[in-house]
C-alpha cells in the first residue's frame, strides 16, 4: 500500500559550522563554531525513533564520502589552500535530505510511476558536488523501475533545492494530489536558490498534469528575511497549508491558485502580528514536519526552539486550543543541525511509496537503530573545531566512520 515515508539524512562525522550558506542566518551566525557530530547524529537518530515511535514509517539515507576525495585536487587545490574550500570538501550538508530531490508520488504522474529528480544544488558550492552520490543512493534505494523513476538533475543554468521547494496537498497520501512549486526571483540581498524554470522542467519531466501543478513566487522579503527555502515559511500536508502570512510573493493570489486546482484546501496562516517572520526564521516553526499519524489526526513536529520562544509557544497553544486541522505538537531537539539552518523538515525527504518496493536497506526498524546508535556514540567524533578541518587524522576517522556505518548498513555499493 502507498504510504508516506520520511528518509532522513544521517548526520555524516565531518559535520561542522563553517558559514558557506549565504543567506542562511543561522548557519553565518555559527561559522567558527565548535560542533558536535556525535550529538549532532544522535540528535537526528533519536527524532527517527519519535516518528517511528508514532507508527510512521522511516528511512534514511547515508552521509555522502567526506572529504570529498577529488574535490580538492579537481580545483588544483589542497587541504591549505583556501579554507572555504576546505570546509566545502568535508561538507556534511547531505543530512538535508529536503534537498536531495524533488518526488512526485505515482498517484500524480502520468506513468503512474514515482518520480525523482535529484536536486543540483548549483546555487551553493559545497552543496553544488553532492548529486551524483545522492543519485546513487536513490538509484538503490529505488531501483524498482516498475514503481519508480529516476531523472537526471536538471541543467545546472537553473539553480534547484529539491523538495524544501516543492508541496502536495492531497486528501490521502496515496491518492492523486496537487503538487505545489515555490521558486524565488533573484534581486535580493540574498541568493534566490530554486529557479522558476527548474520547477518547471522537474513538473515537465515528471509528467505531472498542468491542472493540478501550481507554481508560486515566494516573497523576496521572506528570502531577505532568511527563508533560504520556502520550507523555512510554510509546510503542507493533506488538506492543509501551514504557512507565515509573508510567505509568498502575492499571498492572496497564491492560496486562490492552489485552491483552484485544490478546493478542499484548508489554510493555517500565522499572522505576522503573531510571529514576525525574523521571529519564525529564528525558531523554525515552519520547518516543522507536519505528518498524519496513524489515527488520522495531524501532527506538528516543531524544533525544541519553538516551545522557548514566548510568541511562537503563545501562537501554538492558541491554535490547539482552537478547533484547528492540527491536533498536536511535538517538540524535537535538533539544535545542531538547527545551528547550520536545518531543522526538522531539512532533515526528511517525503516519498510516497509501498514500503515493499524500496531496497529494505534503507528502511529503519527499531533493532537498526539500536545498531546505529553504538556505532555513531562509538565512531563518530565528538567535536571538530572548523580550524581542524584538513587535518589527515580526522580526516582517518571520519573515513573509517562512514565505512564502519556502510557495513553495519550492508550498503559496500556505496563504499
Ligand atoms: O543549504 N546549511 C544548509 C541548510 C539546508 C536546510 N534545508 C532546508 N531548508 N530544506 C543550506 O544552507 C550550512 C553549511 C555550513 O555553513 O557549513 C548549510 O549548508
Amino acid at each position: 500500500m502507498l504510504t508516506e515515508i520520511n528518509f532522513d539524512g544521517i548526520v555524516g562525522p565531518s559535520h561542522n559550522y563553517a558559514g558557506l550558506s549565504l543567506g542562511n542566518l543561522a548557519a553565518t551566525a555559527h561559522s567558527g563554531d565548535v560542533s558536535y557530530p556525535r550529538a549532532a547524529a544522535l540528535q537526528g537518530l533519536a527524532k527517527m525513533r519519535h516518528n517511528l515511535a508514532l507508527g510512521l514509517p522511516q528511512g534514511f539515507f547515508v552521509p555522502l564520502p567526506r572529504p570529498n576525495p577529488n574535490y580538492l585536487a579537481r580545483l588544483g587545490a589542497d587541504a591549505h589552500t583556501e579554507r572555504a574550500l576546505t570546509a566545502a570538501a568535508w561538507s556534511a550538508s547531505s543530512m538535508w535530505t529536503a534537498n536531495a530531490a524533488t518526488v512526485s508520488p505515482a498517484p500524480d504522474t502520468l506513468d503512474g510511476r514515482c518520480h525523482l529528480t535529484p536536486a543540483n544544488l548549483v546555487t551553493m558550492p559545497h552543496r553544488a558536488q553532492e548529486w551524483p552520490d545522492t543519485a546513487r543512493q536513490l538509484a538503490l534505494a529505488f531501483a524498482d523501475s516498475a514503481h519508480f523513476a529516476l531523472h537526471e538533475p536538471v541543467p545546472s543554468s537553473f539553480g534547484d533545492e529539491g523538495a524544501a521547494n516543492h508541496m502536495r496537498l492531497c486528501e490521502e497520501h496515496g491518492g492523486p494530489g496537487v503538487e505545489v512549486f515555490v521558486y524565488g526571483r533573484p534581486g535580493g540581498p540574498f541568493p534566490a536558490r530554486q529557479h522558476e524554470q527548474a520547477s518547471r522542467a522537474v513538473a515537465r519531466l515528471h509528467g505531472l498534469d498542468p491542472a493540478r501543478t501550481v507554481f508560486i513566487e515566494q516573497n523576496p522579503a521572506a528570502i531577505a528575511a532568511g527563508a533560504f527555502h520556502n520550507d523555512v515559511v510554510a509546510v503542507a500536508n493533506g488538506r492543509v497549508l501551514f504557512t507565515h502570512a509573508e510567505a509568498f510573493a502575492d499571498q492572496a493570489q497564491a492560496h486562490d491558485a492552489i485552491r483552484a486546482a485544490f478546493p478542499q484546501l484548508e489554510v493555517v496562516e500565522v499572522p505576522s502580528s503573531a510571529v514576525t517572520l525574523a521571529e519564525a526564521v529564528r525558531t523554525y516553526l515552519f520547518n516543522a514536519q507536519l505528518v498524519t499519524l496513524p489515527e488520522g489526526e495531524m501532527a506538528l513536529i516543531v524544533p525544541s526552539e519553538c516551545t522557548e520562544s514566548p510568541a511562537v509557544s503563545s501562537w501554538l497553544d492558541a491554535m490547539l486550543a482552537g478547533n484547528g486541522p492540527i491536533r498536536r505538537v511535538l517538540p524535537v531537539d535538533v539544535r545542531q543541525s538547527m545551528a547550520n539552518g536545518g531543522g526538522p523538515a531539512c532533515l526528511r525527504l517525503r516519498v510516497v511509496a509501498d514500503p515493499a518496493t524500496v531496497d529494505p536497506r534503507f528502511l529503519l526498524d527499531e533493532v537498526h537503530a539500536d545498531r546505529l546508535e553504538q556505532l555513531i556514540a562509538r565512531a563518530w567524533p565528538e567535536q571538530i573545531d572548523p580550524v581542524d578541518l584538513g587535518r589527515d587524522t580526522l580526516a582517518q576517522s571520519v573515513v573509517t566512520a562512514r565505512q564502519a556505518l556502510l557495513d553495519v548498513l550492508e550498503l559496500e555499493e556505496l563504499g
